[in-house]
């Protein structure tokens, strides 16, 4: 049998990007803020319900940036959760300040805004939520702590192409929030990545940042690095953009079948999106408890004998990494220590076969 994957990227007709490919070849404009670039960034305005979108070669780049962006104090703390990719607490030690691991709420695995408080203090600058594999972090709540105490709020929203809270664009939440384009996630521009603001003067301090500070050819006012989006990056997601909703129709008729196959099996719980949210079908994690009668690493191992790459996303957990065990601060992370072992991502992708789909649900019934 052959492997079957967490995800697949969503790819377009091959003929159409060539045509885009021959775009580029024709114009012998190959980066640097070109056309497709340009196109990209005004029509994901419209897709993620935002005033401002500012591109990136990739996710990890923009937040890097985003964090720039927000100056905050050298050696100051910022608080977010263990229960994500590395890329998020890395991306804090690179602007030079210090990630304080708050714990998670078990439905939506995002970050526990009831333990917020509790972990600041006079030299805590930032909040960063993580939207955690597509649940949206209590935006208003984090809001109003925010306001309370003066903190910036960055959101890492890598898995939440495209929702919306209440109708709002998800990245309208916060001083600002990164989407990641790569490969592995709904829309995907190969690498890739963005940020959202609502502060329009928040654009021109972005737009240096990704490009060296270089404003004319005498002119550098910023220190930037090189976050440029290329012209081939742009390509794939001006035709992803095109057939991204096919994809989620897809992931959602996935969800249905595993929702209804899956809701009945003791010990697997499927963690419920809040009702005013839209989904944005990136990853679909089960939790697996008692009385399920295997642990989650034995039903790992079960599916990876059967060539299915099923994936313990976030094991480790951030605060296990040994560049941060026993060196960053933390609350108490009950939760993040229990849900690092119960969390298992099924195969969730628009191509996933039905015959696939149906042996996943029968391995998990136990019946294969
Ligand atoms: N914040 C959060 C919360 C994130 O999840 C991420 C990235 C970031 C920040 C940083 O954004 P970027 O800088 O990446 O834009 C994958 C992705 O590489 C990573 O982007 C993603 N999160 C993370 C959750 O998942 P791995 O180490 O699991 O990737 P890998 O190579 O094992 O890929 C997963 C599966 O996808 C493979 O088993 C097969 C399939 N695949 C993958 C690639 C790259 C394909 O079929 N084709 C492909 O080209 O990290």
């Amino acid at each position: 049998m052959d492997k079957i994957y967490v995800t697949r990227p969503l790819l377009p007709d091959l003929d159409n990007y060539i045509s885009e490919v021959k775009d580029i070849f024709d114009s012998r404009w190959l980066t640097n803020m070109g056309v497709k670039h340009n196109e990209l960034e005004t029509k994901l305005k419209d897709v993620l319900k935002v005033p401002n979108v500012s591109l990136f070669n990739n996710g990890t780049i923009a937040l890097l940036t985003a964090l720039k962006a927000m100056d905050l104090p050298f050696g100051s703390e910022v608080i977010t959760t263990p229960f994500t990719f590395a890329a998020t607490p890395h991306c804090i030690v690179w602007n030079n300040c210090k990630p304080v691991f708050c714990d998670i709420e078990p439905n939506t695995m995002t970050i526990d805004s009831d333990k917020i408080e509790s972990l600041i203090t006079p030299n805590t600058s930032a909040i960063l939520g993580v939207h955690v594999y597509g649940f949206p972090c209590d935006v208003e709540k984090i809001d109003k702590i925010a306001k309370k105490h003066n903190l910036k709020v960055i959101y890492d929203a890598a898995h939440t192409f495209s929702t919306e809270i209440d109708g709002q664009g998800i990245g309208t939440f916060g001083d600002i929030t990164m989407f990641s384009f790569h490969a592995t996630k709904l829309f995907n521009t190969i690498e890739g990545g963005c940020l959202t603001y609502n502060d329009e003067n928040l654009k021109r301090r972005i737009y240096n940042l990704r490009n060296f500070g270089i404003q004319s050819e005498e002119v550098v006012e910023d220190i930037g690095i090189n976050g440029k989006m290329n012209e081939f990056q742009a390509a794939m997601g001006l035709e992803n953009l095109k057939i991204f909703e096919k994809e989620k129709q897809n992931r959602a008729r996935i969800k249905q079948y595993y929702d209804n196959n899956l809701s009945k099996i003791k010990g697997i719980r499927i963690p419920q999106m809040p009702k005013d949210t839209t989904n944005s079908y990136q990853y679909y994690p089960i939790i697996i408890e008692k009385p399920y009668p295997l642990n989650r690493d034995e039903l790992y191992n079960v599916f990876k004998s059967k060539n299915i790459m099923v994936r313990k996303y976030f094991y480790p957990a951030c605060n296990d990494f040994e560049c941060y065990k026993g060196s960053v601060i933390t609350g108490d992370l009950s939760v993040v220590n229990e849900m690092k072992h119960k969390v298992l991502c099924l195969p969730y992708y628009g191509t996933l076969t039905q015959t696939d789909i149906e042996t996943i649900c029968e391995i998990l019934k136990g019946e294969l």
